[in-house]
């Protein structure tokens, strides 16, 4: 399995964000990568920096103008006021129901609402280039897949999965998952599935490929009725055109047990294989794990390494892109586990 991490991590470094009413310490912080560097190294496993650039395919699954602004939006932030170096910007107004998404406001707040889903996405001096390096990170990996690799594993951050077509969104700002899928199918792969275990569903992964038959989106996730994101992961959603068919959402109960998470991945497993794809792309979230401080999925460290041993016998090559997991200090003995479990399998 080829590991992918970028240095470029550590400038994604936002202070705080809004959690409950008051603003905390951000969960998804430089720290969650560095845990998991140090447990990959300390299984002697090698690291790779990427050594594909993602730029083409950044425009393949998000907007131009999306991409403009937040290329820009921390020297915009700065142009407003030198001293906003050291304030974080966030969101205020959005263009809900009956308002106007189509017209570009001049203030920079308000376009930082009109690209993004919530206000809990903080941006930072360096978040364009973490998030850059992990979209290249991401064209990596599934390049390697193309050279014949069996896996690939990108331990990079910020997330991506919850970044739509044009917005980020619950900390994610380029749809890493999107980007690896598109560069399978640019490589030759007709058909791609991308498998999404997060704690939270995957609603920028599925609005991207929701009316694509070439991409099948599957998600277990809990419940949007109760769970982050809210606005999207029912049961309902099963693709829209030529997409019809090719979305599938498991939600669970929030407190679901493992028991209940393996019976649901068996679902996602089966529907996966019936699509017959030529890669598969892994949004590796490890929220689900029971310690995870906003998350309420009850899995142990051991049922990390089922997982990785169920989507090993899949059989695909295989790209892992992490995503959540906010029990920081558990996070790299949790990926690690994923990825010996796979490599068992072998
Ligand atoms: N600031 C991922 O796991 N935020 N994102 C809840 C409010 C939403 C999680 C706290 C959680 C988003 C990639
Ligand atoms: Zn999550």
């Amino acid at each position: 399995m080829r590991i992918y991490f970028t240095e470029q991590q550590a400038q994604h470094a936002p202070r705080d964000e809004f959690f409950r009413g008051q603003r905390v310490p951000c969960f998804e912080n430089p720290s969650r990568a560095e845990f998991v560097r140090a447990a990959l190294l300390a299984r002697g496993l090698a690291l790779h920096a990427p050594e594909a650039d993602s730029t083409p395919l950044l425009a393949q699954v998000h907007a131009p103008r999306y991409l403009d602004f937040l290329r820009t939006a921390w020297d915009q932030w700065l142009a407003r006021d030198p001293a906003n170096a050291e304030v974080q910007p966030f969101p205020s107004v959005w263009p809900v129901r009956t308002l106007r998404g189509d017209v570009e406001p001049a203030d920079f707040v308000a376009r930082l609402g009109l690209y993004s889903m919530d206000n809990g996405s903080p941006l930072a001096a360096g978040t364009w280039a973490a998030a850059k390096a992990g979209a290249d990170a991401a064209a990596s990996a599934a390049q390697a897949l193309g050279r014949g690799e069996r896996a690939a594993f990108c331990a990079t951050r910020p997330p991506g999965h919850h970044a739509g077509p044009d917005f980020m969104g619950g900390y994610c700002f380029i749809n890493n998952a999107a980007v690896a899928a598109q560069a399978l199918r640019a490589g030759g792969a007709a058909r791609v599935a991308v498998l999404d275990v997060d704690y939270h569903h995957g609603n920028g992964t599925q609005a991207i490929f929701y009316q694509r038959a070439d991409v099948l989106f599957v998600s277990l996730h809990g419940d949007p009725r109760t769970e982050y994101p809210f606005y999207l992961g029912h049961a309902d959603e099963t693709g829209a055109g030529e997409g019809i068919g090719f979305n599938l959402n498991l939600p669970l109960p929030a407190g679901s047990s493992a028991a209940q998470w393996f019976d649901a991945l068996e679902v996602a497993c089966t529907r996966v294989a019936r699509h017959r794809p030529d890669a598969l792309v892994v949004s590796l979230g490890l929220d689900t794990y029971a310690g995870d401080p906003i998350s309420r999925f009850q899995l142990q460290p051991a049922d990390f390494t089922r997982l990785g041993r169920r989507l090993a016998r899949l059989g695909l090559p295989t790209a892992f892109i992490l995503e959540g997991g906010y029990a920081a200090a558990e996070l790299g003995e949790n990926a690690v586990r994923v990825i010996q479990g796979f490599n068992d399998e072998e």
